[in-house]
């Protein structure tokens, strides 16, 4: 008891020592002291934040057989692993991009791996290979919350047979509250490109915004939606749209694409769409490489 009642008068005296110590500093000093001390706080909490929500996740998604898996290798190990087989399951690594690796071992004629401060500048990216089978697409909304941005693959070489199924899928994603709220870059990436009767990219976003017209007639052709740009449907407004002849299953998404009464374009989404080229079975992924480290830095 005696203890405790020492251990307080001592508490009250060195309290009332610094009460007597911030007096004697004059009042400004101590305004300031105080300003850099929350500032820092706050700039150390700020940074604390921003790295934790800054992602590292890209998602690739695409129809069954466009190349997704090839893609994934080819920018883990710089390979295309011919032969592996379709995956039922999300193939999923955390790796630094091949080609960065590689060139961050060139630069060090001596050392067969990275050293620390190498690996430390560059930052490694976490890709998920989301197979593209109906079946399991509801897997893709389990990664998208988390992702920095979409490569979206497209076959360029049976890119016409597939036209229709490419737009729906494209048009699933680009309407999912997840990627429209978090305006989430997608690339459409024109694979197998390696081959001469492949199609090229400007002819592929020309037969996507076509065929997206065609498919989602009321992107075109519904005055009922006054809004400009991708907009959130109400219950009210998917009846309307349900009544003019869409069915429901279009309809079901959070969010709508283009503005109604002109003609679909990429340029209209919220989010950057952006349309590239390569082949991953021959490693020309240089334009996949340039989207993932534009979005994860
Ligand atoms: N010519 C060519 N074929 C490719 C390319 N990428 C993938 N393929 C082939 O397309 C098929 C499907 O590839 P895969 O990566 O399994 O597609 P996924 O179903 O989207 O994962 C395989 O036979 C690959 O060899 C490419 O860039 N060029
Ligand atoms: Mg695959």
């Amino acid at each position: 008891m005696e203890g405790i009642e020492q251990w307080k008068t001592e508490a009250q005296q060195w309290l009332q020592q610094g009460i007597e110590y911030a007096h004697q500093i004059p009042p400004t000093q101590l305004y300031a002291a105080v300003a850099v001390l929350l500032f820092t706080t706050l700039l150390l909490f700020t940074i604390r934040l921003l790295k934790r929500t800054k992602s590292n996740t890209i998602v690739l998604s695409g129809l069954s057989g466009s190349g997704k898996t090839v893609l994934f290798y080819q920018l883990r190990d710089g390979s295309s692993h011919q032969g592996t087989v379709t995956s039922m399951e999300p193939n999923e690594g955390t790796f630094l991009l091949h080609s960065e690796s590689a060139k961050a071992v060139l630069t060090l004629p001596f050392s067969t791996s990275l050293c620390p401060q190498q690996k430390g500048k560059i930052k490694p990216v976490h890709v998920v290979d989301v197979p593209g089978h109906s079946r399991l697409r509801p897997k893709l909304d389990e990664f998208l919350p988390q992702a920095a941005g979409i490569v979206f693959v497209v076959d360029a070489l049976e890119f016409l047979p597939n036209l229709s199924a490419v737009t729906e899928y494209l048009y699933d994603i680009l309407t999912k509250a997840s990627v429209v709220k978090r305006k989430l870059p997608v690339l459409i990436c024109c694979n197998k490109t390696d081959k001469v009767t492949a199609h090229t990219k400007e002819f592929i976003r020309k037969q996507l915004e076509k065929e997206m017209c065609v498919q989602f007639p009321y992107i075109l052709h519904c005055p009922a939606l006054p809004r400009v740009g991708p907009c959130a449907l109400d219950d009210k407004e998917k009846l309307r749209v349900s009544r003019s002849g869409v069915s429901d299953a279009d309809i079901a998404n959070d969010y709508t694409l283009g503005i109604p009464g002109e003609v679909f374009s990429f340029s209209q989404c919220i989010n950057k769409v952006t349309i590239g080229e390569a082949s991953g079975l021959t490693g020309e992924i240089s334009q996949v490489e340039e989207f993932i480290r534009a979005h994860v830095k």
